[in-house]
């Protein structure tokens, strides 16, 4: 069987992992940003005999060695030689990214451009002479609508005969105009003295990058930059152009890119301001950007909860009820033994379940952020923070991987790879634990629904705000002290607005959510029951006097002057030192079976059988369908909405509600938002950072940090007389 090795290559956000998954059916991760992909991804197709190996590559603008995914695009390219290239072209910005396919070019590996986005390009009334600029670059060039499968036939078709006869594409020199001289020499010079090198390297890429002073490849090849071929190719044109070669060299891609945009690209007139332009300009408003993206946020809040809380309430009646009851009852028909009854009700069931619960809330905040992800709204933020940003001494770029953190804070740890600097991009994975994630909903979600009920969307929002709030000053602080420098002006790239495929949406939110499930499945099960032990450590005597007990008790001081100074607070947060979510759980293993006052009234309904049982919960899941659509409506304003004059509290809800009061419980939910980044951060920031330096000084500072928020947030309310 053949096998052939395809690398996809192109600009940031010109649609590479969507025309993949659409040529092969993967689901590649996509967003309407530049810098969605940060790793390479292969996907495989296989088809008439023929195995096709797709390499999705980061998004690159040149392949230059500056950002970590040039470096990642290139190594690839130059070091496993693929057999052929797709350069997927953005064709609504035909120029800029020519400027990559001609360093592309460079590589003496057969290209072919799939000119995507076309739809786009014909609705501006961009005309683009296909034959032309097949001639001109000696490519084959394929349109294609990546989101519709549009071209991608054509595409395959190309791979296969290209797979059948290798001469169908032969790639082809571009001149450089008077530099070729150099390159020549240089080249010639390179095949007498240093043939082992053009066995590993194309042997006009790397003349050029030694003739550009590539740090990388000089330091690979061990070349210096002053060995006398070099200078003597070089010193002619740095003199006579007055600039280094690096950028006489850009000048001459530059220019051989706009020649051919202009030969083959033809813009109809009359075009019309598009509907981007004109949300641009609301949305991107100097005064009123920001306030729009605090209320969007809100709103989105707003409508995570109306909706999902029906759901959590059914989910929350469904655990603690028939499925705690009929668990004790087989347990204690096959005689187990009264401990493991209560491990398995009072530990297990009763820990993942508080997690569980809220499983709604985040799969719809999930489904959210993706939405806004997938329609270009991240980028337009990044852009509007952009002068907040760069006062903490980093550009508005910054912000999209803070904003990913809202989801999960480690793929935003990855997602720094997008900043060009080292020092970017530490500062950046310093600021991102601060962005609320996925794990901390059931903390607020508990909390809010016990003492914020009628605030919720509010008070939730207002914990986001005060995560973002926070990196800012962290931030401030950091760049005068740990990271001093500026960031280097940057132009922001603004995609257009688009609607993305519910299949993407889909797929997406389930792969955030998915991370969620299985740490229930997981982790979290595991940290419950080794919290049920030692909640029964010794086995028998009051909660207070276990070995958790006595532990919380330990460390209670720490927290008495945050009004939280309670042992089952500080021994919920120790244990969520692990994951955010376990604070819930353990509060729930805690509290609610203290003293088995639940259990009773449970015995109560137990004459109730299995059916009639299973009869309720399909009743009351019927019922959460039609109130959260209700409340949807009412969030859009459609329709009013009914408050529910007695809410109804489950046990935790209303034991959380005897011990804590509004006050101490913000100050809580501050202190979980802002303190100790889970251990799964920490992990993620070794792999990037190469040590565990970074996790060890986040640890420290946002600790710190948590317990003057908390401390300031308590004692100020309590001045205040709240
Ligand atoms: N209208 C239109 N939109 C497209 C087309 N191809 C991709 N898109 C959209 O363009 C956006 C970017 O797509 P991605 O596949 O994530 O782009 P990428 O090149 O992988 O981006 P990076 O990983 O950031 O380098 C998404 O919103 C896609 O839905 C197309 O042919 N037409
Ligand atoms: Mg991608």
């Amino acid at each position: 069987m053949k096998e052939i090795k395809v690398a996809v290559a192109g600009n940031p956000n010109s649609g590479k992992s969507t025309l993949i998954n659409a040529i092969a059916g993967t689901n590649l991760k996509v967003g309407n940003w530049p810098g969605v992909t940060v790793e390479k991804k292969t996907a495989t197709l296989r088809i008439d005999g023929l195995t096709i190996n797709l390499v999705d590559l980061p998004g690159t603008y040149s392949l230059s060695p500056y950002t970590q995914e040039e470096i990642i695009a290139r190594d690839f390219l130059v070091k496993e030689k693929p057999d052929l290239i797709i350069d997927v072209v953005d064709s609504t910005n035909l120029e800029r990214n020519l400027y990559l396919t001609i360093q592309l070019l460079e590589l003496d590996i057969p290209v072919v451009i799939a000119l995507n986005i076309y739809d786009e390009a014909k609705k501006k009334g961009y005309e683009i002479d296909i034959e032309k600029l097949e001639k001109l670059l000696g490519v084959k060039v394929i349109p294609t609508v990546a989101t519709k499968k549009e071209g991608v036939k054509e595409l395959i078709e190309v791979i296969k005969n290209f797979a059948q006869d290798r001469n169908f594409i032969i790639p082809k020199k571009l001149n450089y105009g008077d530099v070729e001289n150099s390159i020549n020499s240089v080249e010639s010079v390179l095949r007498s003295q240093y043939p082992d090198l053009l066995d590993k390297y194309p042997s006009r890429w790397l003349t050029l990058k030694l003739l550009e002073n590539d740090e990388i490849v000089l330091r690979e090849t061990g070349i210096k930059a002053d060995e006398n071929f070099l200078k003597e190719a070089k010193t002619h044109f740095e003199k006579s152009h007055q600039e280094d070669m690096e950028s006489v060299l850009a000048d001459i891609r530059y220019g051989i890119a706009h020649g051919v945009t202009k030969d083959v690209l033809k813009e109809r007139e009359g075009k019309k301001t598009d509907l981007t332009e004109k949300i641009d300009r609301v949305v991107l408003n100097r005064y009123i950007g920001i306030p729009i993206f605090l209320f969007s946020m809100w709103f989105l809040f707003k409508i995570a909860f109306d909706f999902s809380t029906p759901f959590s309430d059914w989910l929350d009646s469904v655990i603690s009820g028939p499925l705690t009851k009929w668990t004790t009852v087989l347990l204690n028909a096959a005689k187990s033994p009264e401990w493991f009854v209560s491990l398995v009700t009072e530990g297990v069931i009763a820990g993942v379940g508080a997690v569980l619960v809220f499983i709604p809330v985040i799969a719809v905040m999930m489904f959210l952020i993706t939405l806004l992800e997938g329609s270009g709204y991240m980028a337009r933020v990044a852009f509007i923070m952009d002068r907040l940003m760069h006062s903490i001494g980093l550009h508005g770029k910054s912000f999209i991987p803070l904003l990913l953190g809202f989801g999960c804070n480690v793929p935003s740890i990855y997602a720094t790879r997008v900043l060009e600097t080292e020092r970017d991009r530490k500062l950046t994975a310093m600021l991102v634990p601060l962005m609320s994630c996925g794990a901390r909903l059931p903390v607020y979600a508990i909390f809010i629904g016990a003492f914020f009920a009628k605030n919720a969307p509010t008070v939730l929002w207002s914990l986001y705000v005060l995560g973002i709030f926070m990196a800012i000053l962290l931030g401030l602080v950091l760049k005068k002290t740990l990271f001093k420098g500026f960031a280097p002006v940057f132009i922001m790239e603004l995609p257009p607005y688009r609607v993305p495929l519910i299949r993407d949406l889909l797929i997406h939110t389930w792969q955030k959510l998915r991370h969620f499930v299985i740490k229930a499945g997981t982790y979290i099960f595991a940290v419950s029951v080794i919290m049920w032990f030692m909640l029964n450590t010794p086995y028998g005597v009051e909660k207070e006097n276990s070995a958790l007990g006595r532990v919380g008790k330990a460390i209670s001081p720490v927290f008495e002057p945050l009004g939280f100074g309670t042992w089952e607070a500080s021994s919920s947060l120790l244990a969520g030192l692990i994951a955010k979510e376990v604070v819930v759980s353990t509060m729930a293993q805690i509290y609610v079976t203290d003293n088995g006052q639940e259990g009773n009234s449970e015995e109560k309904e137990g004459t109730k059988d299995f059916l009639e049982d299973l009869k309720d919960i399909a009743i009351s899941f019927f019922n959460a369908v039609v109130d959260a659509f209700q409340n949807l409506l009412a969030g859009f304003g459609i329709k009013s909405l009914q408050v529910e004059e007695d809410e109804e509290m489950t046990p935790l809800k209303s034991k959380l509600q005897e011990i804590f009061t509004p006050l101490n419980a913000y100050a809580f939910l501050a202190f979980v938002l802002l303190y100790w980044p889970c251990v799964v951060v920490g992990i993620s920031m070794k792999q990037e950072f190469g040590s565990w330096k970074i996790y060890g000084q986040a640890i420290l500072i946002h600790s710190v940090m948590a317990w003057l928020v908390a401390f300031l947030i308590y004692q100020g309310g309590k001045i205040l007389g709240f």
